[in-house]
């Protein structure tokens, strides 16, 4: 079954040139409702643990390091078709790469600070949502 909800971050280099409006905006014209949401910022052992998934990836420090760099923005955001929607809505994970509109293509600069994080699957929707989110801080 599909689910209808998935997790998403607007990421340091988006919130640093201005565009944390203009992203949130794009999401909810594009019918995604907020059930949750923060402005934060990670420290480096937040963001070591949130990406703990890619631990071994050859760019995991440099990931950390820019996540940890500035604020964020986390939510969870509800829509039929949720996670397969916002992958489509924010396109590939290297701007160059993502078709035109997309808020990668629109606000991203490269493949390592790529503007938005949107969950891969319904299971990685919810165990990143609960990273971010008691169960008070959610509706
Ligand atoms: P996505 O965020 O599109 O699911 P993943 O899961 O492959 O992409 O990668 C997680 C994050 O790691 C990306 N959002 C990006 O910030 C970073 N990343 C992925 N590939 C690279 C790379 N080749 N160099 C630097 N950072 C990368």
């Amino acid at each position: 079954m599909m689910s209808n909800r998935t997790f998403t971050m607007i990421k340091p280099d988006a919130t640093g040139k201005g565009y944390t409006g203009a992203i949130l905006d794009q999401m909810i014209q594009a019918g995604f409702s907020v059930k949750a949401m923060k402005w934060i910022k990670l420290s480096a052992e937040q963001a070591g643990a949130f990406y703990e998934i890619h631990k071994e990836r050859p760019f995991y420090g440099e990931l950390v390091e820019f996540m940890s760099s500035g604020p964020i923005v986390a939510a969870i955001l509800e829509k039929d078709n949720a996670v397969a929607d916002f992958r489509k809505l924010i396109g590939a994970t290297n701007p160059a790469n993502a078709e035109e509109g997309t808020i990668r293509k629109k606000y991203a600069a490269s493949v390592g600070e790529n503007a938005v994080h949107g969950s891969d699957s319904d299971e990685n929707a919810v165990i990143e949502g609960n990273f971010f989110f008691s169960g008070l801080e959610r509706f």
